[in-house]
Formats: structure tokens, sequence, C-alpha cells
């Protein structure tokens, strides 16, 4: 008798559709709108493993929207995701981190999704080699909608899936489609995503921050105040946490997902709002780890409840492990009420 395991292998298109064959409404659309993403991952894999040989690495000699210097393998997986998701004929308004306005699919290709996606984030790390990601939101269109700006100017909490592919020492796709989170790792011999991390729970507090201290001195002063009453406990019954930071959103999230603790990207005197962008980083981050039973916030309001005012706003982001961020937000509300 065969090993089962070998020949029952439960592919991330196979895993989805079971899970909307649960749903009496479900069409395949969102399952064919994976695939499309899936192949927009498994291209970006390819040309990032590769980059180095063929010299997609350095500059492109291009500057995108937010003014940051574009990576040649930013150009590539932005144009193939656009392609992936406008062919898919399920997208009809695509965001992308990489493009000023938002995208209106041609009417004979429009579907009824709106996707936002920063298709290749923490590449200013691509040259070193560190893991580097794609991160995607999914929203429905409002009912008897045509597909205007504002079916993406909602809140998180409107999203039907979110996910994120980070490419490193494998290439490991986490998805939402808000019944949990689960993990797959690419097999390139076959080419499909593998179930590898069923229903992904987040630890409900471990002693790590990830956060860029290198801002500290910009931090408000509830902000310094939190991080020094985790880096100096005045409990002597507490140790200090642990500080890790890569850069790389993808891979600062990834580790805190499956190891717990708190990554913060707080506002500061230099960035009011912060660095991250709310459709594209923030609110398919905040998704996948409230759906993993942690907490995501502004440090004041739950993350996923900020209605975003321009595709590009940024919000400070507080996320991870629940008991750690909600000390943080009990702080930060002690502390206010200090003030
Ligand atoms: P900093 C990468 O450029 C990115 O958008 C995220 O991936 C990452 O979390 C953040 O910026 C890092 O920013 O200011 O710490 O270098």
């Amino acid at each position: 008798m065969s090993d089962h395991t070998k020949t029952n292998i439960v592919t991330l298109t196979r895993h989805v559709l079971t899970e909307q064959y649960q749903h009496q409404e479900a069409t395949g659309d969102l399952t064919l709108l994976l695939t499309s993403i899936q192949l927009g991952c498994k291209f970006v894999e390819s040309c990032v493993r590769k980059a180095a040989l063929i010299y997609l690495t350095g500059l492109a000699h291009q500057t995108n929207v937010q003014g940051e210097d574009v990576k040649k393998l930013d150009v590539l997986a932005n144009e193939m995701f656009i392609n992936a998701l406008k062919s898919s004929g399920k997208v009809a308004i695509m965001v992308s981190e990489e493009v000023d306005n938002a995208i209106f699919v041609e009417d004979e290709l429009r579907g009824k999704y709106c996707v936002t996606f920063d298709p290749l984030d923490g590449s200013s790390n691509i040259d070193a080699g560190v893991n580097v990601g794609t991160i995607f939101g999914i929203y429905q269109l409002r009912d008897s909608s045509k597909a205007e700006i504002a079916d993406v100017l909602r809140p998180g909490n409107k999203m039907v899936a979110a996910g994120y592919c980070m490419y490193g020492s494998s290439c490991n796709l986490i998805l939402t489609t808000g019944n949990g989170v689960n993990g797959y790792t690419l097999d390139p011999a076959i080419g499909e995503f593998i179930l590898t991390h069923p229903n992904i729970r987040i630890p409900p507090r471990a002693k790590i921050y990830s956060v860029n201290e290198g801002n500290a001195m910009y931090w408000d002063d509830a902000c310094k105040a939190y991080f020094d009453s985790i880096k100096f406990p005045k409990d002597p019954a507490r140790k200090p946490y642990s500080a890790r930071y890569i850069g790389s959103m993808v891979a600062d999230i990834h580790r805190t997902l499956l190891y717990g603790g708190i990554f913060a990207y707080p506002a500061d005197k230099k960035s009011k709002n912060g660095k991250l962008r709310v459709l594209y980083e923030c609110f398919p981050m905040a998704m996948i780890v409230e759906q993993a039973g942690g907490r995501a916030t502004t440090g004041k309001t739950r993350m996923l409840d900020v209605v975003p005012t321009d595709i590009h706003a940024r919000a400070p982001i507080f996320l991870g492990s629940e008991e750690d961020v909600k000390e943080a937000e009990e702080f930060f509300q002690k502390y206010d009420s200090l003030v």
C-alpha cells in the first residue's frame, strides 16, 4: 500500500475549494482569483531566486509614487501581478504600491473583486539576499457598484481575504479567507503550494519586540516609555524582551506570526502617520494576525476599523500576540491620561 500522505497532496487550490464548498453561495471565483495570485508569486519567486545570476538586482533607475528607488525586480513583480490579476477576469480594481493611481480593469475583463498589493515589499533588502515578499488584500465590490474608488477606500474589516508570500530559503504563502490562517510551501518540482502549516495560531505572548530603534529619538514619550518598559522591566521577576528586526515587513511578520511577540512601526516626528501603507501592508497583515488569534492596532484604534482616505495612506501599527499588543494599548491609554 503506497504511503497515503505522499499521494494525497493538499494543494492551496484544493484546500481553498474545500473551504469554499462549505458556502452555498460560493461560485469558485475567489479560488480562480487566488490561482492568478499564486501564478504571480511563483513567477516572482523564480526571479528572486536567480536575481543575482541574471543581473536583476540593482536599481531600475526609476522612482515610485513613494519617491523610493525602484529595483528591477519591483518592476517585473508589479507588471506580473497586474497582468495575472487582469487576465483572471475576476478583478475590477487593483491598487499597487508601485502605481500612483488605482487601476480600473476594462469592462470585458472586469470581475467582482478589488485587489490591493505590494508586489515586492522589502525590496531595498534584495541585494543583500534578505527575505522579501508580496502582500495582498482582497475586497468584493460593494453591492450594485460599477467599480469606483470608494470600493477600496473602505475599512480593512470589509476585506474577504488577505495573504503574503515570502521569498526566502523556501517560498511560503500565508492566507486567510476569513476562517483562520493557513500556510503553504511551494514545491518547485510540481509548481504547487502545498498545505504545510494548517490553522496557524499566534502565541498569546512572547518576549520578542520588532521595531526600528533607529527612529527612537523621533518617537513620542508614550512610545519611548512602552518600549523602555519591556527592555528595562521594573518587576525583577520579568526578563527583558529580545530585539528582532529584519526591516522587511513580510519576514518580521512571519516570525511574529509563528513565534509571537510585538511588531511595530510607530508614528514619529519624521512620519506623523508612520511609514507603512494601510491598504497593502497594514490591513492584510492585521487581518492575518487577528485571524490567527492576535491583535492589530494603530496604538489607539483597531487597525481593521481604520477608514483610509487615500489609496497610499499610511498608519502607525502595532501588531502581534494578543497579550503583548493589549499591554501596549493599555500602556498608551494610561500614559496619555497621565500627560
Ligand atoms: P525602516 C520596506 O521598505 C518596508 O516598507 C517594510 O517592508 C519594512 O517593515 C519597513 O519598510 C522598514 O522600514 O524605516 O525600518 O527601514
